[in-house]
């Protein structure tokens, strides 16, 4: 099938709240194939690079503060339409708003300590950026899962 790879990383409230193991398998369970994984501490400067769309905005500085403020679980995942597919898991930017059933609307309730990135699927390109800036190539592993052909007609 056409598969597409996808950014998605647990942040660091999530990761201090023990969520990386239920988050992660909400992703494995949908079909998602994990081809990078890494647990991080970002540095201002790639936290500026990442959010470097967000400069300005009167949020900015609190949002590079949290997202250097602990560890956080980055993660490459692959699957079909998976940039699109992630950010409906995800829900909504404020988990306020999120719906149920999504990860923000079933974690979160505080739109500065939204648990989880996932690469913006309206920005053309966004995964392959996010992607490349947290992974070199040789982090990323190329494999067939088994289920393959019971995921995808
Ligand atoms: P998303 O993370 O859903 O892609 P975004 O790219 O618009 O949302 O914003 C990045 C992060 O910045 C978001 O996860 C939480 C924070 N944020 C966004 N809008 C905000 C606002 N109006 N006030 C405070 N924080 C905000
Ligand atoms: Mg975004």
């Amino acid at each position: 099938p056409e598969t597409e790879r996808t950014f998605v990383m647990v942040k660091p409230d999530g990761v201090q709240r023990g969520l990386i193991s239920e988050i992660l398998e909400r992703f494995e369970n949908r079909g998602l194939k994990i081809v990078g994984a890494k647990f991080m501490q970002m540095d201002r400067e790639l936290a500026e690079q990442h959010y470097a769309e967000h400069e300005g905005k009167p949020f900015y500085d609190s949002l590079v503060e949290f997202i250097t403020s602990g560890p956080v679980f980055a993660m490459v995942l692959d699957g079909q339409d998976a940039t699109r597919q992630v950010r409906r898991m995800m829900g909504a930017t404020d988990p306020a708003e999120a719906a149920p059933g999504t990860i923000r609307g079933d974690y979160g309730l505080d739109l500065g300590r939204n648990v989880i990135h996932g690469s913006d699927h309206e920005d053309e390109g966004a995964n392959q950026r996010e992607i490349e800036l947290f992974f070199d190539e040789d982090e990323l592993v190329e494999w067939d899962k088994i289920d393959g052909s019971w995921l995808y007609e």
